[in-house]
C-alpha cells in the first residue's frame, strides 16, 4: 500500500471549520502522512463572523525552509489553499522546489474568492501573486469565480459548456498542468465538477443543494488531494471528493445554529469506505 507524506500550506482559523481545522483530519483519514505550514491564524475565518483576529506568519517561513533543507526533509506533494498574505507566494514556491521528493505533485487551491467576490482583504496584487503560484501547478483547484479572477474572463452566474471550456483553456495557459473546476452548474438541479487533464475534458454533476456552506471548497480540495494521493485517477478523485462533500452538507441541514461550516466530520467514515483498503 502506498504511504506518501503531504504538506499543506494554508491558515488556521481557529474556529469554524475550514482551511487547516478540515485539511488535517481528511488528509489523515485519506492515509496521508500530513505536515502543515500555517499560513497565518485567525481566531475564526473571515466569512460571517466580525471582530476576527489575524495574524500573518509570512514572516516565519523562510527559516522554516532553511531548517527543513538542514534536515533533508521533502514531501511527495505540496498542497496549497488560503495564504495569508502576497508576499508568501515567493515562500511558498521556494519551499515548492526545495523540499520536494522527485516528481512530487504540486496542488494550487487558489482559496481567495467566490460568489463573484473576493474574501475580505485580498484585492488585485493578491489575485496577480496568485497567478504565479498557479504556473507549473500539477493540479490547479479553482471555483468559477476565482478562475474569472486568475484569467480576466467575464464573471456569469448562468453560463453554457462553451464558457467552461473557454475558462479551463485560460486557465491552461497560466501555466497549469490539469483543471479540476469547482461549482460548475448547468441545470438547477444539479451542481458539479470538471475535471481537465491528460485524458481529456470530463465533468460529473451531482444533486445541488441550494444553501451554501462555508468551509466546504476546503473540504472538496482535501478529500481530492487525499484520494488522488491514494493512487485514483483525478476524475475519481473529483467524484470521491464531490460525493463527500454532498454528505458533509446532508449532515448539517436543518441545524440553523451551526451555520459557520458543515459537519464533515461526522461523514469521514463514508469518506473511507469510498476509498477502501486496497489503494
Ligand atoms: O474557506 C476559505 C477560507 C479560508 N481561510 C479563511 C477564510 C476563508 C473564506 O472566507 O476566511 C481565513
Amino acid at each position: 500500500m502506498s504511504y506518501h507524506r503531504i504538506l499543506t500550506i494554508q491558515d488556521i482559523s481557529c474556529v469554524g471549520q475550514c482551511s487547516m481545522t478540515v485539511a488535517l483530519p481528511i488528509l489523515s483519514a485519506c492515509g496521508l502522512e500530513t505536515a502543515i505550514l500555517p499560513s497565518a491564524v485567525l481566531s475564526t475565518h473571515t466569512g460571517g463572523f466580525s471582530g476576527f483576529t489575524v495574524r500573518d506568519l509570512a514572516a516565519d517561513m523562510p527559516a522554516i525552509e532553511a531548517h527543513w533543507k538542514k534536515e533533508g526533509i521533502r514531501f511527495d506533494a505540496i498542497y496549497t489553499g488560503y495564504l495569508g498574505s502576497k508576499e508568501q507566494v515567493d515562500y511558498v514556491k521556494s519551499i515548492a522546489k526545495n523540499c520536494s521528493t522527485e516528481g512530487a505533485r504540486l496542488i494550487v487551491d487558489p482559496a481567495m474568492a467566490d460568489n463573484g467576490k473576493l474574501y475580505y482583504g485580498f484585492d488585485e496584487e493578491y489575485v496577480n501573486a496568485m497567478k504565479r503560484l498557479c504556473d507549473g501547478a500539477d493540479v490547479l483547484l479553482p471555483n468559477v469565480t476565482e478562475a474569472c479572477m486568475l484569467t480576466g474572463h467575464p464573471y456569469r452566474e448562468e453560463y453554457d459548456e462553451a464558457y467552461v471550456l473557454e475558462l479551463i483553456e485560460k486557465l491552461l495557459a497560466l501555466g497549469a498542468k490539469r483543471v479540476v473546476l469547482t461549482g460548475i452548474s448547468y441545470h438547477r438541479a444539479y451542481n458539479g465538477v470538471v475535471v481537465r487533464d491528460e485524458n481529456g475534458t470530463r465533468y460529473y454533476r451531482h444533486k445541488r443543494i441550494a444553501k451554501s456552506f462555508h468551509g466546504t471548497g476546503d473540504i472538496y480540495a482535501s478529500a481530492m488531494v487525499g484520494a488522488w494521493m491514494r493512487g485514483n485517477t483525478l476524475f475519481e478523485s473529483a467524484q470521491i471528493a464531490a460525493d463527500y462533500t454532498v454528505r458533509c452538507i446532508e449532515k448539517t441541514l436543518g441545524d440553523e445554529s451551526h451555520w459557520y461550516g458543515v459537519k464533515f466530520e461526522l461523514a469521514i467514515p463514508y469518506l473511507g469506505h469510498r476509498l477502501g483498503d486496497n489503494k
